[in-house]
């Protein structure tokens, strides 16, 4: 790491490194200076190579969307990766991982949970200011980061992929959760007429607004920004909005193994919903807004049949702390859908 520190013009020995977040993907560290000085601290990230296959596409998306944001909307706060000594957004280690350094952002939060309408409101008004900030730019400069990354009937295909090649063991485990899968398959169908119809427009999408990738000012509450911006991709709204309604809403996270704490907050539900339509009620066409109802359970249904084909696969792609974690994910999150289901 310390080869990476120095290829960005820092010194390793000002810093003591700390391991942060609770991403699944990419491997996040604090720089934190070990003498308080008015200079400021970094985040140095690793970029999972095996799920983005193509990184440089992260740079050159950003790199886009910054400059436009910066042009048309210079007071929007975007965090921008710092480029190396030679230029570079990403630097690459002997093993051939990139590594990003952002700056760190002193006097922020982020939460796990939304505690009040207040803070769904916020938040869900940050991630649509994106949005809405990003309606005019030219979606062909954009390339996928993770091609089909919010296709339901990708994602259902890829359960089935995986169930196919399960041991024996494992699809007896999950047997209940895989049954639900099956009964839940209208869903996919009701997704492959939305896209058909043409009623929802191609916009540039984050494509993982959970509420843990919002920062918040530590004392005033108030959004500073967005981040996790690896997504940040041709997408639809839909996308966006079913992820928050996936994590705001319930009280509890997808870590949640003890299902009676899932319920559906309408009071939550309805503030995100005012939060995200204070940015966009003018942005969205009438066909997307007909669209909102079905966002929760789409989105909650992919995230279901993704932890349990990563279940199936072995555990292969998230990152898991106990064996059968990716079970109780999967069981989480279509305990969630029920209640989406049942409220919406
Ligand atoms: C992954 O790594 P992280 O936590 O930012 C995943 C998202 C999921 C999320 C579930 C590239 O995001 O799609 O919603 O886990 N990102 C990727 O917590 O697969
Ligand atoms: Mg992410």
């Amino acid at each position: 790491m310390d080869t990476i520190i120095q290829s960005f013009g820092l010194s390793p020995s000002d810093f003591s490194v700390e391991k942060i977040g609770t991403g699944h993907i990419h491997q996040t560290f604090k720089l934190a200076r070990k003498i308080s000085s008015d200079q400021e601290s970094f985040i140095l990230q690793r970029v999972n190579k095996n799920v983005f296959t193509k990184p440089d596409i992260i740079a050159s998306n950003l790199k886009f969307a910054f400059d436009y944001l910066n042009k048309n909307f210079p007071g929007y706060y975007f965090l921008r990766s710092i480029p190396s000594l030679d230029k570079s957004e990403m630097v690459y280690d002997n093993e051939g991982f990139p590594w990003r350094l952002f700056p760190y952002k002193g006097n922020t939060i982020t939460i796990d949970q939304v505690d009040n309408a207040a803070e769904a409101f916020s938040a869900a008004e940050g991630f649509a200011q994106l949005t809405r900030c990003l309606d005019k730019i030219e979606i062909e400069k954009f390339n996928e980061t993770i091609p089909q990354f919010h296709d339901l009937s990708w994602r259902y295909q890829q359960f089935v992929d995986a169930l196919a090649r399960a041991s024996a063991e494992r699809r007896q485990r999950a047997d209940d959760y895989i049954g639900i899968c099956q009964q839940s398959y209208s869903l996919v169908e009701t997704y492959e007429k939305l896209i058909a119809s043409g009623s929802l427009r191609k916009r540039i999408t984050h494509n993982d607004t959970k509420i843990n990738n919002i920062l918040f000012d530590s004392e005033s509450r108030r959004v500073v920004c967005v981040i996790d911006l690896d997504t940040l991709m041709p997408g639809y709204f839909i996308y966006d909005l079913g992820d928050m309604v996936r994590t705001f809403v319930s009280p509890v996270s997808e870590e949640e193994s003890d299902f009676s704490k899932i319920v559906f907050r309408k009071e939550i539900y309805d503030a995100l919903l005012s939060g995200y339509l204070s940015q966009l009620k003018d942005v969205l066409s009438e066909e997307e807004k007909s669209a909102i109802p079905f966002a929760g359970k789409m989105v909650t249904f992919i995230m279901a049949l993704r932890f349990l084909a990563d279940y199936l696969n072995g555990d292969i792609y998230y990152h898991i702390t106990y064996p059968g974690q990716n079970l109780v994910r999967a069981g989480n999150q279509l305990t969630f859908l029920k209640k989406l289901e049942k409220c919406i």
